[in-house]
């Protein structure tokens, strides 16, 4: 370089060292309204936890709210001078109203110590150490009233999906100083409904979950794609087992034990927090939240909240449903997918009940909060409603009984009992080589927007097809509002020896809407889910179906609240995949379906039955319709 280019004389600023990062950053935070600290807070076994605290500057005698999380502690919080921009969405009320908020990782995630173990069972068979979430809450919430001066010593724990979980375990055995809690869309039951199984179908998705979480104690990656469409990938690979092994997920220990587990034996029994949180009931006022359409972990509140109401502890639990995908009630409820809501649904919760909820319990002197029993988002009409009891119609015990909505001849549904004689139906093919997909093809599970809409998207994309069953009303003349559970009951004959069986409840709106047009003809599902035919007598213990023979097939469907207005029809669809989201039944009867063998899959003739003495149908919790 020229000489005459160069400074003759360079200046300290100018000259170059060896390395342009400062030896400590540290961002001037004197006008920040809060100060942040991160401590290490040991456990009873020693093992210390990553814990950030977040404390509005001037704060005393402050509330707490608890979140124990897989997901990074140090990442749900930003840089920024101001708390309320600094803390998630969700927060940014309590914060407001002085609030102090702590986000722990877990024990083996991000920046705690010791072993990670997903969903960590209860101490005891499924886990002979000394510690559990339970224990770990308990010692965090014991450290931080003894630890956190400007503290008031009341705390309240919330947090949704795993975080949700780690609320419900630690009110397995709450700290004396947890006066409030708030599991939002928390993994209660892995098998039955929430993230690993549907009724016995495994959700292939979670491998990527598997993998992701168990990489590395920090941010891991998920499975290496060898194609664009997961759909083809997956079919290709066969069995979710063969997909585990050829893309190395079966090196997780967890992915072996759902592997070692397909039935609902003791490892899930015993895992079963429905079951744990009945056993254990605590007096501790708790808000059970979950959306109408949670499409991870639809089953977890609202059985918790039913098995403690069963138990007489309904008059410190609550229950809210909101129009929400996974976790919805923490972002914004203005829309999913199509469908619009009468304002922001979620904050309209947060802002009116949790807050005011959370309030009465940890802000001495605060108002009693008008929190209804059970708060549930009436899906039809598209407006938030109260309820004393809840569900409004079930088999037994509720002010209104089920109402079978029969199949009948002609693809029609209806409340009459059909009359055909016996072997009456109507029959398909399911092929495993030609699954019927759950959303458009290509389908992606990283693509995160499509998956949070899923359980909304519009049927007609398979209603059509040859191995689907798709039986309708009429268009009503009246309103027809179901508030609590549909039962699917269905009457079936395979020629295979076992079997998948979805069924859909849909509210179908008329061929034009003037005010949505995009929602001429939309093929809404209100409640869906699949049942592995297999455990038709039996959860835990399977056992193949008699070829040729008519079974009953009889299983719960999500909890809705929904008004199928005038001029809309009501339909059911019925088929026997939903891919790739659930692996494929071999519909050949083998030990264990993650193992099956590309020889295992066989086409199958289906027959649904609507006849007088096998008549199919979906059990609708009616109520009066205003
Ligand atoms: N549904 C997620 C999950 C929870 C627990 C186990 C596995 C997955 C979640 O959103 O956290």
């Amino acid at each position: 370089f020229s000489a005459s280019a160069q400074p003759a004389k360079p200046d300290a600023a100018m000259l170059i060292g060896t390395n342009d990062f400062p030896a400590k950053v540290e961002v001037p935070t004197t006008n920040y309204d809060y100060v942040k600290r991160e401590v290490m807070i040991p456990m009873r076994d020693g093992v210390k936890l990553f814990t950030v605290i977040m404390v509005p500057k001037g704060a005393h005698d402050a509330p707490m709210i608890l979140t124990r999380t897989p997901y990074d502690a140090e990442h749900h919080v930003q840089s920024a001078p101001h708390l309320v921009n600094a803390v998630p969405e969700a927060d940014q009320l309590f914060v407001k109203d002085g609030y102090i908020r702590v986000f722990q990782d877990i024990r083996g995630k991000y920046g705690s110590q010791g072993d990670h173990v997903m969903t960590r069972p209860v101490r005891g068979p499924l886990n002979p150490s000394n510690t559990d979430e339970t224990t770990d809450a308990w010692d965090t919430i014991d450290w931080l009233v003894k630890n956190v001066p400007e503290a008031s010593g009341r705390v309240g724990m919330l947090g949704s999906s795993y975080e949700g979980y780690t609320v419900v375990m630690a009110l397995l055995d709450p700290h004396p100083a947890m006066k409030v809690a708030a599991p939002e869309s928390p993994m209660i039951d892995g098998w039955m409904g929430d993230d690993w199984f549907h009724h016995g179908a495994f959700r292939q998705n979670n491998m990527d979950f598997v993998t992701e979480q168990n990489t590395a104690r920090g941010m891991g990656h998920s499975i290496d794609r060898d194609a664009y469409d997961d759909f083809e990938a997956l079919r290709e690979a066969g069995s979710a087992g063969a997909y585990a092994k050829a893309h190395g997920v079966d090196i997780y220990p967890f992915m072996q034990r759902l592997e070692a587990h397909p039935a609902y034996d003791a490892f899930w029994q015993g895992q079963d927090l429905v079951r744990l949180v009945a056993a254990h009931p605590t007096t501790i006022p708790t808000m059970w939240e979950q959306g109408l359409w949670d499409q991870e972990d639809m089953w977890g509140a609202i059985h918790t909240w039913s098995a403690l109401k069963a138990k007489g502890f309904e008059a410190n639990n609550y229950l809210v449903m909101g129009p929400w995908r996974h976790s919805g009630a923490n972002h914004d409820g203005l829309t999913l997918g199509p469908l619009i809501f009468n304002g922001n649904t979620a904050l309209q919760w947060r802002r009116d009940y949790l807050k005011p909820f959370f309030d009465q319990y940890l802000k001495p002197g605060a108002p009693k909060a008008d929190t209804p029993r059970a708060l549930i988002y009436n899906t039809g009409e598209n407006h938030w409603e109260t309820y004393a009891d809840w569900p409004q119609a079930c088999a037994s015990g509720c002010a209104a009984p089920m109402k079978p909505l029969y199949l009948q001849a002609g693809f029609k549904l209806g409340f009459d009992a059909p009359a055909a004689a016996k072997g009456a139906g109507d029959a398909y093919v399911s092929d495993p080589a030609k699954p019927v997909p759950y959303l458009p093809r290509p389908v992606r599970f990283a693509d995160g927007a499509a998956w949070q809409r899923w359980l909304v998207t519009d049927q007609r994309i398979i209603a059509d097809r040859p191995d689907v069953l798709t039986y309708e009303t009429e268009p009503l003349t009246a309103p027809v509002k179901i508030s609590g559970a549909p039962v699917a009951d269905l009457w079936a004959i395979t020629t295979g020896t076992d079997s998948d069986w979805v069924v859909k409840l849909i509210d179908v709106y008329p061929d034009q809407v003037a005010e949505k047009p995009d929602m001429g003809g939309y093929q809404l599902p209100v409640s869906l889910d699949i049942f592995r035919g297999r455990y038709r007598n039996s959860f835990e213990h399977p056992s193949a179906i008699p070829s040729g023979q008519a079974q009953e097939y009889k299983f719960g469907l999500p909890t809705t609240n929904h008004v199928f207005l005038p001029g809309h029809r009501i339909m059911v669809q019925i088929q026997s995949t939903l891919f790739p989201l659930y692996d494929r039944n071999p519909q050949t009867y083998v030990d264990n379906i993650f193992f099956a063998k590309p020889s295992d899959y066989k086409a199958a003739t289906q027959t649904i039955l609507r006849s007088a003495g096998q008549a199919s149908a979906v059990w609708l919790p009616l109520v009066a319709a205003k």
